[in-house]
């Protein structure tokens, strides 16, 4: 008998905060995707490839589903909207404080086409009878193709999660190579690892009024070279970012810098840089350019 190849494209949505990142990552079995206990970590459509011998699951994780208050943040609803409509399943997750999904996310996945598989998430938290009735209650509001429970940070019942996964997916031919783990640059994860690194050690709107650019990645012998810029919205938030002596800044740095090294396996050489492009967050040109629109 043939072996029968599976491939295709799952989409995961939710609310802010709720796991899908951590969940994409415990999947695919490699972090690619930031995760921080901040909502509006994810902010683009990441894609993130489980690849098996006889399968290739690409993952689109997104930003969480809010209402938005500025251009920057209709962006990133645009992304979940885009990524519910070009899915061959969708995974909706949901975690065990919040039970369920904003208004305008369980009306769109009311209509998807395709099979819809709800995770609640974060089960670790909570009593095993609560659990059951949380799931239950999802279940009547949006009957779902299935529905599981699962711990992403533990790593609970993520295999069955990810059987159930491939039960739903397309026969077909994978769509990268098997050894491709995203179809994003590298910049991009270096620069996700900084901004990580920026929502952790900064507060209050600090973290969400900042874009992170790689403008230069060399790889050398000895070590990588990384230049990154870090753009503000306001000359305020420049000297907070820096900080008193620089004290702020070379911590971010430092930590990001480690992570960088983990990632690549090797030596990084990270040069970090802070400018202001005000109001960047709702103007058309610089969303464009930081890759939103
Ligand atoms: N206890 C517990 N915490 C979890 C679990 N999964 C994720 N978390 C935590 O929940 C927080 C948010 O995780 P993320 O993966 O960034 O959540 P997200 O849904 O991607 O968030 P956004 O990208 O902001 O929408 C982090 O502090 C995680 O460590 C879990 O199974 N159990
Ligand atoms: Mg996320």
């Amino acid at each position: 008998m043939n072996k029968i190849d599976k491939a295709g494209w799952i989409s995961v949505v939710g609310n802010p905060n709720v796991g899908k990142s951590t969940l994409v990552n415990a999947l695919v079995g490699e972090k690619l995707s930031i995760v921080t206990h901040k909502p509006q970590t994810t902010r683009k459509r990441i894609t993130a490839i489980a690849n098996g011998p006889d399968y290739q699951i690409v993952f689109s994780d997104t930003p969480g589903v809010i209402k938005p208050h500025y251009k920057m943040q209709e962006a990133m609803m645009q992304k979940v909207g885009e990524a519910l409509e070009d899915a061959d399943v969708v995974m909706a997750v949901t975690d065990v404080e919040e039970g369920g999904f904003r208004e305008e996310l369980l009306e769109k996945l009311k209509y998807v086409k395709v099979p819809v598989i709800v995770v609640l998430n974060k089960v670790d938290l909570t009593k095993q009878e609560d659990t059951a009735q949380r799931l239950s209650a999802l279940e009547n509001v949006i009957k779902p193709t299935k529905i599981i429970a699962v711990s992403a940070l533990h790593g609970f019942h993520v295999d069955e999660l990810k059987k159930i996964l491939l039960e739903h997916l397309p026969v077909g031919e994978p769509f990268y190579p098997k050894d491709y783990m995203s179809d994003l640059p590298e910049r991009f994860f270096a620069a996700e690892i900084l901004r990580e690194k920026i929502l952790m050690y900064y507060h209050k709107e600090v973290p969400y009024s900042v874009e992170v650019i790689i403008e230069e990645f060399k790889e050398t012998e000895k070590l990588t070279h990384i230049r990154a810029v870090i753009y503000v919205n306001r000359h305020t938030q420049k000297g907070i970012i820096i900080g008193h002596k620089g004290e702020a800044l070379k911590k971010t740095a430092t930590a990001a810098r480690k992570d960088m090294e983990k990632w690549l396996n090797g030596k990084v050489f990270l040069e970090v840089q802070v400018k202001v492009k005000k109001d960047w967050r709702d103007n058309e040109i610089q969303l464009k350019n930081f890759g939103y629109l």
